[in-house]
């Protein structure tokens, strides 16, 4: 039914790397495997299943062929051993820190997160007894001092939503582990996406994905992926997504992101390429005071991006010189760019993250995790970069 291929290049992975075959019928596309249960021969098969001797289908929030064909195809992109996907970037987050931690471990974590992981740390875990030290994770010796005998996991992106902070992946891990090899390092990689960025080849434990945005990448599915080795994902299945968290990707969901991952190199290659124009352009806008993008020359992570990233990504922010209602007004009028949170889409988004994705920080929060109230986040999307820019150039006069 399945055939598997590891060794071939990137795109023929993103395409082929777990196709599904349905004998008798044949169809080229997965079809949709719409079905909460499935059927048992006998109950000497149903008990074999539960019991993990016989491999097959038992019910869809344990395994689902759509479902499984995508956590297959992320974990062979990323080089993992295996995969897992759920129905959000949030039910990966959570399912990894409640499948892997428990009372009375701490976390160490790069204060620059997505804003709902940060609550998740801040808020919710400690009510569980698990608590985290915030740090800035480009600064190596911040993360080690912030090591405790109890500390469990090392917990960062790269590039860091929204403020495209760059760590370096492979030193973090080398000082880590030096410190404490039993520590887990922890990796949100939806920013790069395993095109641009591949962190268990650097060392890393445990990749998490929100699906939602670039391995999709049309802006109709909400998901999630977690990639690591079997034991780990075994543990995140059989504890996390099915006692605790449930949080389970639908099969049209799958289908849809198998859809999307196929073209994923040659979107990741323009959506990069329109970035860096776009980035070098607002530099030199004199309304612009600061341009944060990997692929900036003058950009701090810069030199760190190029090492370990093979394209810079394609979210940018930028400050203006003007005040926030200017800037506002500037967001508001934009006509090709759409004012909305998400990223990886075909379309441009721009969005507040201090008003926004970044809501639950405090102004402390922020200013302490360098989001300046002022940044204004763009996705670049897939159209003609001289559109987009056309669009910027046109409000910026009017600031
Ligand atoms: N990790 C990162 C880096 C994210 O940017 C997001 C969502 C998540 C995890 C959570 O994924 P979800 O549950 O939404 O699939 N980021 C968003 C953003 O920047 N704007 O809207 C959502």
């Amino acid at each position: 039914m399945t055939k598997e291929t590891k060794k071939q290049g990137f795109a023929t992975r993103q395409i082929h790397g777990y196709d599904v075959r349905v004998p008798g019928i044949n169809p080229l596309a997965t079809p949709i495997f719409q079905t909460s249960t499935f059927v048992f021969d006998d109950c000497a098969q149903g008990a074999a299943r539960f019991a993990g001797k016989e491999d097959g289908f038992i019910y869809s929030r344990i395994g689902n062929p759509n479902v499984e064909q995508v956590a297959k195809k992320v974990a062979i992109l990323e080089g993992a051993e295996a995969g897992l996907a759920l129905s959000s970037g949030m039910g990966a987050v959570s399912t990894v820190l409640l499948s892997l931690l428990e009372q009375g471990d701490h976390i160490v974590a790069d204060l620059a997160l997505y804003g709902a992981t940060f609550t998740l740390m801040q808020d919710a875990l400690p009510r569980y007894g698990i608590n985290t030290t915030f740090v800035d994770a480009t600064d190596l010796d911040m993360v080690i001092d912030a090591i405790k005998p109890e500390t469990r996991m090392v917990y960062f992106e790269t590039p860091t939503n929204p403020n495209l902070k760059v760590v370096d992946i492979a030193e973090l891990v080398k000082r880590v582990r030096e410190k404490d090899p039993l520590i887990l390092v922890v990796i949100d990689n939806t920013f790069a996406t395993p095109y641009l960025q591949q962190p268990l080849s650097l060392g890393v434990d445990v990749v998490v994905h929100s699906g939602t945005k670039y391995l999709n990448g049309h802006g109709d599915v909400i998901s999630g992926f977690i990639a690591s080795n079997k034991t780990i994902i075994d543990r995140c299945r059989d504890i996390g997504l099915k006692m605790v968290t449930g949080s389970v990707l639908g099969a049209f969901e799958a289908f849809l992101i198998n859809r999307g991952l196929k073209t994923l190199d040659i979107r990741m290659e323009k959506h990069c390429k329109n970035a860096m124009k776009i980035a070098e352009w607002l530099e030199t806008q004199p309304k612009v005071r600061k341009v944060y993008y990997p692929g900036l020359k003058s950009f701090e992570g810069y030199e760190v991006a190029k090492k370990q990233m093979k394209l810079p990504g394609a979210i940018i922010s930028f400050e203006l010189e003007a005040s926030k209602e200017a800037a506002e007004q500037f967001v508001n009028s934009l006509e090709l760019i759409t004012l909305a949170v998400s990223l990886g889409d075909a379309e441009t988004l721009i969005e507040h993250p201090a008003s926004m994705t970044h809501a639950g920080y405090s102004k402390e929060m922020l200013e302490e995790a360098g989001i300046s109230e002022t940044l204004i986040r763009i996705s670049v999307g897939l159209e003609d970069a001289d559109d987009i820019i056309a669009d910027l150039e046109k409000h910026l006069a009017a600031v």
